[in-house]
């Protein structure tokens, strides 16, 4: 549908329900259902040839790809960038095959009351996958899962392993999200005959492959789709709104059942809507905001359905987080209360594995964050793995849940084509984490160039759609541009603002900050009256790089820096400013240019997740941030006093 037409009738048709078609639910297992994961070693081969297209035009897909050549041992989740000793693979742009056989449980090939479905947790950027040589998907987006029922492709014949062929196109253009631009260098004189690169207007590299879970896993046939919940509270009464999806058969019964942390069934309900209420409800409150934070329910939900072969049963288990979420002229409200973010942005990076999914590095990233006394963070530049989302929801980090829409810097990246796709990656992401009590809040683009005349109209129907399809969280883009040239703030909920006082301008002079800064916030505040967060800010710094007075890349100046914004930050946190994120919680990849030494060195950590100075001033802010914030608990003040690194 044309993007004319989607701002036309796009609210109507996801009021209806009929956009967000076909769930998304986290693949787990239940008495009903079964995962195989298909992390580990996979058969690979990068497509060299010149067009990029040999494996097309060998059909690599149709014979395993040792027969169709050399092929390279690959693990996944991981990107292939920095596995191999090969320069050419650490940055080539186009085609990679990937390939797994895998053995299939009987049941799961002879049993036809038996849906089995194979998920791939994110394929950066374009991906086809085959399996035993038949197409059955292809998915644009690198960030976000997406599925594909091959029931009746292993149910077929007397088979009991099965080979999965993925291709993987890690190009951008204009209309991909991210965006990006293929630059043919076509001075034969300088360069060789079609030599190309992948230029980008985004600073973090672009690592390609398979980097989150692959999994197979099964359902019955008639099954649990999707389920979408939104919470509210009356007094001291949640109230937890559920809708559930069923596909494969018209005629079922739902049972749902909201379960405390004990066990306890509080509150019972049956068919596809309604309305649960739990008395004396346990609120999901971020960390440090309470003493019991991040409380979670969970909601069974027991489908049973009549089919021509008899009874099925399919059971599907929802963790669930009783909050409210709202926005004021100038606060930002968790459960009613003023929340103030202290945290951080990250980026999905390490050494070697890239881009790729970690669990060692993940959970050494929580215990970083809550070490920090921090309470939320922004997935920039783009959504972040599912497990990482569930790790927040367990641990009350509160997210502002980032869409790909980072460099939209072209005007062809605001065509109706971009935009298009833009309203469904809204769609994709909001559909995975609507649930998330942890995500408070959308934010559909990083510093696109929104004074340029298209982006009005751009960012007016994004947040209208991201809107209509969640209206019960805030939305938001993160923007760098000038308060009066913004053509995008006036549709947001709560401005973001990054800036970078003193590092990209004014070099060495921390002195000017506090004005800059302070004229800054007044006038995004006057304008708009709507509340602030300071999205991004921060200084490069070598790790062991010290130097007094501070210079630029020392420790003592990215301490320095962030001490000047600190002083405005506590004035205006008193008014209207909601929120403070570090850019950024470690050290990570860029392409290579003059600007960065091995990387974006922003970090308060480094890659390898080791403190700098800064790492230590912010712990001592944050902790000091959130004994000032808790609602006068004696537990949580005593756990900041116990972690805080001083004594208040
Ligand atoms: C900001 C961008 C972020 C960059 C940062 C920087 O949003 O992606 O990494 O600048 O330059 O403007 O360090």
């Amino acid at each position: 549908m044309p993007a004319g037409l989607w701002a036309a009738l796009g609210p109507l048709l996801w009021a209806c329900g009929l956009a967000l078609q076909g769930g998304m639910l986290y693949p787990q297992e239940s008495p009903s259902r079964e995962r195989k994961e298909l992390d580990g070693l996979w058969s690979f081969r990068a497509d060299f040839s010149e067009n990029r297209r040999q494996g097309f035009e060998g059909q690599w897909y149709r014979t395993p790809l040792r027969e169709s050549g050399p092929t390279l041992d690959m693990p996944v989740p991981s990107s292939f960038n920095d596995v191999s000793q090969d320069r050419q693979l650490r940055s080539f742009v186009g085609w990679v095959w990937y390939e797994r056989e895998v053995t299939l449980p009987q049941r799961w090939t002879q049993d036809l009351g038996t849906r089995v479905v194979l998920r791939i947790g994110s394929a950066h950027y374009y991906a086809i996958v085959w399996v035993n040589g038949v197409h059955v998907a292809e998915h644009e987006g690198g960030h976000l899962p997406f599925e594909a029922d091959i029931s009746k492709l292993v149910q077929s014949g007397p088979l009991s392993s099965c080979r999965i062929t993925i291709a993987i196109n890690n190009t951008l253009t204009p209309h991909t999200l991210p965006p990006g631009t293929i630059l043919h260098k076509t001075d034969i004189s300088k360069y060789p005959k079609g030599y190309f690169v992948q230029d980008t207007n985004f600073d973090f590299f672009n690592y390609a492959g398979l980097h989150r879970p692959v999994l197979l896993y099964t359902t019955p046939t008639t099954y649990i789709d999707d389920i979408t919940i939104t919470t509210g509270v009356d007094q001291d009464t949640g109230l937890v709104d559920y809708q559930v999806f069923v596909q494969g058969s018209e005629y079922f019964q739902l049972e749902v059942c909201l379960l405390d942390q004990e066990g306890k069934v509080v509150a019972q309900g049956t068919g596809g809507r309604g309305q649960l209420q739990v008395p004396n409800a346990h609120l999901w409150w971020p960390y440090l905001m309470h003493e019991h934070p991040a409380y979670l329910y969970s909601l069974e939900v027991r489908l049973t359905a009549q089919t021509a072969a008899g009874a099925v049963s399919d059971f599907y288990t929802l963790p669930v987080g009783i909050r409210t979420v709202a926005v004021t002229e100038h606060q930002f409200l968790i459960n009613g209360k003023p929340f103030y973010f202290h945290g951080v942005n990250k980026h999905e990076d390490a050494d070697i594995r890239g881009r790729g999914f970690d669990w060692p590095l993940l959970v050494k990233d929580f215990n970083l964050l809550r070490w920090l006394g921090a309470n939320a963070f922004r997935t920039s530049h783009y959504p972040y793995a599912e497990e990482v989302m569930q790790l927040c929801d367990r641990y009350g980090i509160v997210v502002i849940d980032e869409s790909p829409g980072v460099g939209i810097v072209l005007v062809q990246s605001y065509s109706n084509e971009s935009l298009q796709h833009h309203l469904e990656v809204m769609e994709e992401l909001v559909r995975r984490d609507k649930n998330h009590p942890a995500v408070v809040m959308w934010s559909v683009a990083n510093e696109p160039t929104s004074f340029l005349k298209p982006a009005g109209y751009y960012f007016k129907t994004l947040i209208a759609h991201t809107k209509a399809l969640d209206p019960s969280r805030p939305v938001t883009f993160v923007t760098n541009s000038n308060y009066e040239a913004d053509l995008g703030a006036p549709y947001v909920d709560v401005i973001c603002v990054n800036s970078y006082y003193s590092w990209y301008h004014d070099y060495g002079h921390l002195e000017v900050i506090p004005l800059h800064l302070a004229t800054e916030f007044e006038n995004w505040y006057r304008t708009y009256q709507k509340p602030i967060i300071q999205s991004e800010y921060g200084a490069g710094s070598v790790a062991g790089f010290h130097q007094d007075p501070p210079l630029m890349f020392s420790e003592e100046y990215q301490k320095g820096l962030l001490e000047q914004y600190h002083l405005v930050l506590d004035q205006k946190r008193k008014d209207y400013v909601v929120g403070e994120l570090i850019w950024n919680f470690a050290d990570f990849m860029t392409d290579q240019s003059p600007r960065r030494v091995m990387g974006n060195k922003k970090g308060i950590f480094t890659r390898q997740r080791q403190p700098k100075a800064a790492a230590f001033l912010l712990r001592e802010r944050y902790w000091k941030l959130a004994n000032e914030t808790t609602y006068h608990l004696s537990a949580v003040k005593s756990q900041c006093l116990e972690n805080s690194p001083f004594s208040f």
